[in-house]
């Protein structure tokens, strides 16, 4: 399998759950932003020229949650997904699903809003709302999170899906974790599995 990886960025996710699993992988780094993203020879791998995408054989993927779900199916002998019908597998879609559905838009809306665009073209009240509907967000899996470890039973794809995007959330847009000391355990005990942070510093 072949990783197509940036530092900060979702592609995280993959080397992390590649790393959880032990599986063999190349990996081909950009900088996020970099030119060679927008190139033909990239675009021909992932269309709009983002990360991650993940070569296997003759098979593409390039949407994280995609790429997660078929690691996990194909090239991981059961582990890290609970089985259909199992008391845990529906939890274990609702989170899966629920990072790219549910938190991940806010906060694409405040990187843009308080990163990317230049100070003029910023508009504080997107910040705002991104930033209220962040927190409504996250109040969700802090209830679940309520005497659980992990999201759906021991830890699985859903917690490299949510649970980096928790984390991304506190970490890189500084959401208010004041009221969620659930997330704030959760969080800090992910990343003290050294899966995540070889995956963070390739
Ligand atoms: N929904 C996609 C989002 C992919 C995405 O937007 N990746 C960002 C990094 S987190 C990216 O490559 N941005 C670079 C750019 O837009 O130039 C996924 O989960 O794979």
């Amino acid at each position: 399998m072949k990783l197509y990886y940036a530092q900060n960025s979702r592609a995280v996710r993959i080397a992390w759950l590649l790393e959880e699993l032990g599986l063999e992988y190349e990996i081909e780094k950009f900088t996020l932003g970099e030119r060679a993203m927008r190139e033909d020879n990239y675009k021909s791998i992932h269309p709009m020229g983002r990360v991650p995408a993940l070569e296997d054989g003759d098979v593409t993927l390039f949407e994280s949650g995609a790429i997660v779900q078929y690691i996990l199916a194909l090239h991981a002998d059961g582990r890290m997904a609970p089985e259909p019908g199992s008391k845990e597998f529906s939890n274990y879609l609702q989170w899966l699903h629920y990072c790219e559905g549910m938190i991940m838009p806010p906060i694409n809306t405040i990187v843009v809003e308080t990163i990317l665009l230049p100070p003029e073209r910023r508009t504080e009240l997107n910040v705002k709302r991104a930033t209220k509907l962040l927190g409504q967000m996250l109040s969700a899996v802090e209830a679940h999170m309520e005497n659980r470890d992990f999201l759906a039973g021991d830890f699985s794809g859903a917690d490299i899906m949510t649970g980096h995007s928790v984390i991304v959330s506190r970490n890189l847009v500084k959401a208010d974790f004041s009221a969620f000391p659930n997330l704030t355990r959760y969080a800090d005990g992910l990343l003290q599995r050294p899966a995540l942070q070889k995956a963070m510093s390739l």
